[in-house]
């Protein structure tokens, strides 16, 4: 998570330096960027491996292309606060790997018997005679490492974006993508390949890569990006066995609005709940090859079939109401009277900011956990060239006032300070809304 030093000025008047934190929503992580997020749980926390997009420097990578130097895994608890165990494994350490490539693509790692196999696409080094992408393991004891990566990648496997099964049977199956889609199973060492490869057949036509696998009630969902029209959506096709035949099933979600060229994805259970991770490129909207992961609930139908998921910034998971409350990640927003902007545009990854443009205007932010004990006073972080005065309304569970906050002139960001009109305690969703002058732009509020 973002820290940093801010000058700030409470509305009494006071000057303050304290350390600021942002918690956002989605995307999941905003101190870099981050795609193709693998979720799994491991030691009852949830573990993401994502790809490290980077921005391409001279003699870095390939101008307007994917750039990838390394891994890092993050976890959580609550998924809400993520925790970041650094690299854990780099194209320089990766023996066979040519490290100027710059190309460590979509990643998974599984458990075995207590050891922790992270899969990873990376081209070989051409002087040793090989060309094309391959696919390399590493083993740790834990799943945020450290990881030793194999001397060779897996034999007789060329692609991206590896996915690992394990069936109840114990017998595993490796999938990836390039010149179509293929499975094969693995040895019980999980570095060698069991089986030849095959091609999974009858899907969609067109490309499609990232493919993901699970299984719930007996049914495999064989899950992928396709692209059907000209960007990828994602989308599940089903089956009895691992290996297929699969039948094509339906979209899980569809293209993204503003024209991201990938989507890449996993579906994991956690605590009785589905959960979709993908990626879009939040923080980098006009480059699509620097992206972000983000995470929303997923469900499934009677009959197994998916519920669309429609993204959302929100996301998932209880924001505690002691921390920033970004409310730019909103559940939903007045289209007419909000909007939501970057802080600063050369810095994207500040964040953002709320912009209640005339009175009336809202935004609503669900799942606020406001405690056991009542909080005594709101806090809000914003700036207003004409001042105003903003409400914090729950319209839910118990709906009402919640706070009035007057945020008076300045040209500067600072801190007011309100007494809760209530004693208001347990999970609410939230509204803010301008109810007098502004425009005011809210960059976070928090419960003291
Ligand atoms: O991140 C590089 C590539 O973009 C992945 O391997 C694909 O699945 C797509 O997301």
């Amino acid at each position: 998570m973002m820290k940093m030093r801010l000058a700030v000025r409470i509305a009494m008047g006071w000057i303050l330096l304290f350390p600021a934190v942002s918690w956002p929503q989605n995307p999941l992580i905003t101190d870099q960027f981050t795609a193709d997020p693998t979720a799994r749980v491991f030691q009852g926390k949830v573990f993401v491996y994502p790809s490290h997009d980077i921005p391409v420097e001279p003699g870095k990578g390939r101008p307007g292309w994917f750039c990838m130097a390394d891994y890092h895994v993050f976890s959580s608890e609550n998924l809400t606060d993520w925790n970041d165990h650094g690299v854990i494994v780099s194209q320089n350490t990766v023996p066979w790997a040519d490290s100027a490539a710059y190309s460590m693509w979509a990643p998974d790692c599984v458990e075995r018997n207590g050891k922790y196999f992270f899969y990873f696409p990376t081209p070989a080094r051409v002087k040793e005679g090989r060309f094309g992408m391959g696919i390399g393991v590493a083993v740790a004891d834990s799943p945020s490492g450290p990881f030793t990566p194999e001397p060779e990648p897996i034999k007789g496997v060329s692609g991206i974006d590896p996915n690992v099964f394990i069936d109840k049977d114990g017998q595993a199956y490796l999938y990836w993508a390039g010149r179509g889609m293929s499975v094969a199973k693995l040895k019980e060492n999980m570095t060698e390949l069991a089986s030849e490869r095959q091609e999974i057949q009858d899907l969609p036509k067109g490309m499609k890569e990232g493919p993901f696998l699970f299984e719930r009630n007996g049914v495999y969902y064989f899950t992928y990006p396709h692209v059907e029209n000209k960007i990828e959506r994602l989308e599940y096709a089903v089956g009895d066995n691992p290996m297929g035949p699969f039948t094509f099933k339906g979209v899980i979600m569809d293209e993204s609005p503003t024209g991201c060229w990938t989507n890449h994805h996993s579906v994991v259970e956690y605590k009785g709940q589905w959960f979709l991770f993908y990626h879009h490129n939040d923080l980098s909207p006009h480059f699509d090859k620097n992206r972000s992961i983000r995470a929303d609930s997923l469900f499934f139908e009677p009959d197994g079939s998916i519920r669309k998921v429609i993204p959302t910034l929100r996301g998932v998971g209880l924001t505690p109401a002691g921390r920033e409350i970004q409310i730019d990640r909103y559940t939903a927003l007045d289209t007419s009277g909000a909007a939501i902007a970057f802080l600063d545009t050369s810095n994207r990854f500040l964040g953002w900011k709320t912009e209640l443009n005339k009175t009336g205007a809202w935004v609503r932010y669900n799942s606020v956990d406001l405690g056991p004990a009542a909080p005594k006073s709101a806090l809000v972080r914003a700036v207003s060239e004409s001042g105003g005065t903003i409400e914090i309304r729950s319209f839910g569970p118990e709906k009402g006032l919640i706070s009035r906050v007057e945020i008076p002139k300045s040209g500067e960001w600072i801190l007011s300070r309100s007494a809760l009109a209530r004693k208001t305690s347990g999970i609410h969703n939230l509204c803010v809304s301008l109810i007098q002058g502004g425009p005011v732009s809210v960059d976070w509020i928090r419960f003291e």
